[in-house]
């Protein structure tokens, strides 16, 4: 989704193909392109590019002509980096506590202590966030790539735990749900969506 987020602000022609979770990851076509079968996968300038922070880099110092990238030399350059490389660490609480809520089936199966703890760990990151966007629209001078990267794992950790908990992320967030790129990079009506409910917490 933030691939597909970055190339609608970016206005670029491209094409999209949809691959659902599940053996057609796997698949010997799609592991030429992908390694260890996962999404995005971006082809571009007659090769293929795989994880999301290599492919915001090429994309925005390949194709931005506005305020998307900062690159070297330029002022924000290493805030720049720094809030592309968090958007993961952010990303992978999510991803492990997807894992305990939605990929694992049964309760037996699931670690209640792991949950709590990467829930706690998400938090303390969205705390951080939280601080660094008090007094800020965004989190450098004027929207940018690092919004998009960072904001995606607000949309994965508003799952998990209370926005309301962190104001001003809550707020930065609002007003990136407002950005029409954002809106179409949304899943479409009808999509089998990985998180069916608005929240998963630990009972
Ligand atoms: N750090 C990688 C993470 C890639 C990743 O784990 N993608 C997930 C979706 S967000 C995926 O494809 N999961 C399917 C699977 O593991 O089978 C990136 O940002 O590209």
């Amino acid at each position: 989704m933030r691939t597909l987020w970055l190339l609608y602000e970016l206005g670029v022609d491209f094409e999209l193909v949809v691959h659902d979770f599940g053996p057609e990851l796997r698949s010997e076509a799609y592991l030429a392109k992908h390694p260890l079968g996962r999404v995005p996968a971006l082809e571009i300038d007659d090769k293929v590019l795989f994880e999301t922070g290599a492919i915001t880099e090429y994309l925005c110092e390949t194709l931005d002509s506005g305020d998307l990238f900062r690159a070297p030399g330029t002022p924000e350059r290493m805030e720049w980096l720094q809030w592309l490389h968090y958007a993961e660490t952010v990303a992978v609480h999510g991803a492990a506590l997807t894992q305990q809520h939605i990929v694992i089936y049964e309760d037996k199966d699931r670690s209640p202590l792991i949950m709590k703890l990467e829930a706690r760990r998400l938090e303390k990151t969205l705390e951080v966030l939280d601080a660094h966007l008090a007094g800020r629209d965004y989190l450098l001078s004027t929207f940018s790539a690092v919004d998009i990267a960072v904001g995606y794992s607000a949309y994965v950790a508003r799952v998990f735990v209370d926005l309301s908990q962190f104001p001003h992320v809550e707020r930065w967030f609002a007003m990136l749900n407002r950005r029409e790129s954002y809106q179409r990079a949304l899943p479409p009506e009808g999509a089998n969506l990985i998180y069916k409910s608005d929240r998963y917490t630990l009972d």
